[in-house]
């Protein structure tokens, strides 16, 4: 059997040789020695929640069939999954809270860092909150949109339903989740609650608490939309930006400073700091001044609002190290390997932690915060300079890759990319070129890297497979820098991959927009946490279908999926309506009951379902079928 290929990315295969001679371990190396892998942990069947345990199900049928205290593999499978559910929210909420806090110190005058980029954009989100913001001073609709956003993680009510999950679905979704049972009232009581519900002795019943997961994971939609659409009231809705993408990014003459995480409340501030300080760095010697990267979803955002040039996505987080060409990795939330500060022991590269629940051994910590943010950037950027000064240009290796990019596809951008092609009525030519079946559907990427599969290979094999089959594609995260690294996201790959009729639409409109050619093969919609982006399109069009997104010839793939975060996005766009692929085999197999009710029963109660497939040519097939069942479900 032929060894599976770490990668398809060109500069990673480039360094790992480079990386080996020299001794220095990945994240590959790791995942090799790590095999073979826990067998109950791979099908979910392994408790440890309590310590009587661990106990584990013997999938056989001829060991225990029930942990210590009675919990079966279904009751131990589902509550397995809903703490994934309630981590993966924790994450994007937290985000979104620290975001709606900065947006209420803008309010209150407190931040002089930040300012409000979009009143446009933060007056709509007034009206769409019911705050009639009309005729208000913009920061004290600042202070109600925030206010009305923290009350999302603060309501006692459980009979009122969040915010921003109820004012950003179709009425007929708020119907159906609210008659299930699964709406959040409060995005922190939620997660409070997956975790008591599964501390031992709770919740026994595997089917109630997979409705939970559904409820955590709509509490993780609610944290994401909040986060994203503050986000661009405070730093800039995206418009489309040419970018690259790719380790070729970073400059051999330049103080190359890699912003990696997620949180776009530091990256900004650092962005905005470093320009300012180019001088200094090229008194010390670095003739380019400083160069600012991105990695993982941090990447994304500066990329999509300024177009700062993504250096690379998740797993190959380390090469970006060895290339000895990174003087300082400045990281904030999620995402992070703890392995970094051990590669960077290698090289001169410092690793600046600077959120306080999120240290890493081995790192310089600058605390950052929001009332003193140019300091502490000034001071990291700083740390960056001092760092260059000490680079051993022997150990410098940048892979000559990098690749055109174009990003910047927030909703806004779309509509108003639309709009040229029609003023009085944007959606008009997106929705009749999906009735004449010019477009077939859409796909919306999302998620990860995982080391179970090739980087990237996913991703870009099923793209390309939709895209002959004239499927519309959007992608965010991990995703997006798959897409961006390899090409996807230029006009020459609209003209090498696009089915005939999806070209001459995305022509059109390209050409409309002042592309001077098509839209991309795929659309960069953002980060992570950015996937609401792609919900607003989908519930616009399906508002003015007068349909609820389950009818729509719309799916979700998370082909490379891995942290707690993508399976909460996953699984929200199922209770969204979404036939949803996971390219990677769920750690839940390990219960007949929860796995059926994923792929199956879902589908009955919510229209989305899973679709479990690991080959990147049978999923895409799976995929259109699915696009085209919807087609016939709306007789076009
Ligand atoms: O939030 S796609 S590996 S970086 S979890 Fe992480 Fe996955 Fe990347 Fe962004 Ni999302």
């Amino acid at each position: 059997m032929s060894k599976m290929k770490n990668t398809i990315d060109p500069a990673v295969n480039y360094l790992l040789p480079l990386a080996k001679k020299a001794g220095i371990e990945t994240v590959w190396d790791r995942f090799a020695a790590m095999k073979p892998q826990c067998g109950f942990g791979e099908l979910g069947i392994c408790c440890r929640i309590c310590w009587k345990g661990p106990c584990r199900i013997d999938p056989f049928g001829n060991g225990p069939q029930r942990g210590v205290c009675g919990a079966d593999a279904h009751t131990i499978v589902a509550r397995n999954l809903i703490r994934m559910i309630a981590g993966g929210a924790a994450a994007h909420s937290d985000h979104g809270r620290h975001i709606a806090l900065t947006l209420l110190e803008v309010g209150e005058g407190h931040a002089p860092a930040y300012r409000i980029k979009d009143e446009q954009k933060l007056r709509n989100i007034a009206e769409k909150l019911n705050l009639a913001p009309a005729g208000k001073d913009i920061r004290q609709v600042a202070k109600e949109v925030a206010l009305a956003s923290l009350e999302d993680y603060s309501r006692q009510k459980y009979s009122i339903s969040c915010n921003w999950a109820k004012e950003t679905l179709t009425a007929e979704r708020v119907d159906k989740l609210v008659e299930l049972g699964v709406m959040p009232h409060n995005i922190d009581a939620v997660i409070a609650e997956i975790m008591h519900r599964t501390h031992v002795g709770c919740d026994a019943d595997a089917v109630n608490l997979l409705l939970g997961v559904i409820k955590g994971a709509l509490a993780d939609y609610t944290g994401m939309y909040l986060s994203t659409e503050l986000s661009d009231v405070l730093f800039g809705t995206p418009e489309p930006v040419v970018t690259a993408a790719n380790l070729g990014v970073l400059k051999k003459d330049a103080v190359n400073i890699a912003v990696h995480g997620h949180n776009p409340v530091l990256s900004e501030v650092i962005c905005d700091v470093a320009l300012k300080m180019n001088e200094e760095a090229k008194k010390a010697g670095a003739k380019e001044g400083i160069n600012v990267v991105g990695i993982c979803c941090t990447g994304n955002e500066v990329m999509m609002r300024r177009g700062i040039p993504l250096a690379t996505n998740y797993l190959s987080q380390e090469l970006a190290i060895i290339t000895g060409a990174v003087d300082a990795m400045v990281v904030d939330v999620q995402c992070i390997m703890p392995a970094i500060t051990g590669v960077a022991g290698c090289f001169h590269t410092e690793v600046i932690t600077t959120i306080a629940t999120n240290k890493i051994p081995g790192a310089t910590h600058v605390e950052f915060r929001e009332d003193s943010a140019f300091d502490s950037a000034k001071k990291i950027v700083e740390v960056a300079i001092d760092a260059f000064k000490r680079r051993d240009n022997r150990k410098v290796n940048i892979p000559d890759y990098k690749q055109t990019a174009i990003a910047g596809f927030s909703a806004e951008a779309i509509m108003a990319a639309l709009s040229k092609v029609n003023a009085k009525d944007p959606l008009k030519p997106l929705i009749d070129n999906i009735v004449n079946g010019n477009i077939q559907g859409i796909a919306l990427f999302a998620g990860c890297n995982n080391t179970q599969v090739t980087q990237d290979n996913n991703f870009i094999t099923i793209a390309k497979e939709l895209a002959k089959n004239n499927v519309l594609m959007l992608a965010t995260g991990c995703g997006a820098g798959a897409f961006a690294k390899n090409g996807l996201m230029t006009q020459e790959a609209t003209e090498a991959y696009a089915g005939d009729s999806l070209k001459a639409v995305l022509t059109a409109i390209g050409k409309s927009a002042g592309l001077n050619g098509p839209l991309p093969l795929v659309l960069h919609m953002g980060s992570c946490v950015d996937n609401t982006r792609a919900v607003k399109v989908a519930v616009a069009v399906a508002n003015k279908l007068g349909v609820d997104l389950d009818k729509l010839p719309v799916v979700a793939s998370a082909p490379e999926a891995m942290a707690e975060k993508a399976v909460a996005i996953a699984t929200w766009a199922v209770a969204l309506g979404l036939p949803t692929h996971i390219g990677i085999v769920p750690q839940i197999m390990g219960s007949s009951v929860v796995a059926k009710f994923l792929t199956e029963k879902a589908k009955d109660l919510l229209g989305g379902y899973f679709i479990v497939e690991t080959d990147p040519k049978k999923a895409a097939d799976q995929l259109f079928t699915a696009i085209k069942e919807r087609r016939k479900g709306l007789s076009i």
